[in-house]
């Protein structure tokens, strides 16, 4: 998502008049100073998987990365989790407050790349590690399954330099999909999600696991012979 703060202005004019202008004016421009800092960051995190992805395809001639998807974090869905958690509402609150403001997905093609690319990211010297959840080793649930990564990264501006926290989520092919159609199943209106359901939701994420555990040991049992 794209908060452009000129188009912003522009639609708030046509609803309120100047003096509510004047006054959202500052506030304005600081978020979207810090939506802009949020894409840099993105930036950086997508840069730094596609370098290692370049890299191992060299080294191993296969890709780890299927694909990166990103995305700042909807307006609604900032609010939500502030008003939620009881925080304040302002600019200077969400990106205190927020750790997932910017979130990079990375869908790999293995299980062992999910956590090949995790360490080679946090060896980076400029990646510091504030937050780790692993779902993979021990799912949710419902069978989520995922490794979300908080980090702070640098982004280098013409007068300096600033940390900005960025959300990873790293899972193999499987994990998306899974996560994609649960998502879809959970969220939509009047659905209601039972029991059954549910249970037959987490029986597809234990296929789902074996699935992967099945192409990760076919991997390497293909890499083992090449070598050979
Ligand atoms: P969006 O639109 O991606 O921002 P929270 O649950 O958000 O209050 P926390 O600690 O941020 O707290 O949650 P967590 O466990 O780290 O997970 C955050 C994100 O992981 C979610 O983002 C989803 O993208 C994904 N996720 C977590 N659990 C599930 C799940 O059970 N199913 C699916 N499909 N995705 C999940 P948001 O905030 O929901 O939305």
């Amino acid at each position: 998502m794209s908060f452009n703060e000129k188009e912003l202005q522009k639609q708030l004019k046509e609803i309120f008049n100047d003096e509510v202008i004047r006054h959202t004016k500052p506030m304005m421009h600081d978020f979207a100073k810090l939506m802009a800092y949020y894409r840099c960051a993105i930036m950086e995190i997508e840069t730094k998987f596609n370098v290692l992805n370049e890299e191992f395809s060299l080294r191993f001639d296969r890709n780890p990365i299927n694909s990166i998807k990103s995305r700042l974090k909807s307006t609604a869905s900032m609010r939500e989790k502030l008003e939620r958690r009881g925080f304040a509402m302002s600019v200077d609150s969400i990106e205190e407050n927020l750790n997932d403001v910017a979130g990079v997905r990375v869908i790999c093609s293995f299980p062992d790349d999910v956590y090949m690319l995790a360490d080679a990211l946090l060896k980076q010297d400029d990646i510091e590690l504030v937050e780790k959840k692993d779902y993979i080793a021990n799912p949710k649930p419902n069978g989520y399954r995922s490794l979300h990564l908080i980090v702070t990264v640098p982004i280098f501006l013409e007068k300096e330099k600033r940390l900005m926290k960025v959300e990873i989520q790293l899972r193999t092919i499987a994990m998306d999909s899974w996560a994609s159609l649960e998502h879809q199943l959970r969220y939509k209106k009047d659905n209601i999600f039972d029991e059954q359901m549910a249970n037959e939701l987490l029986r597809c994420a234990e296929l789902s696991a074996e699935l992967d555990k099945r192409m990760d040991s076919l991997r390497a049992k293909v890499q083992f012979e090449t070598q050979e």
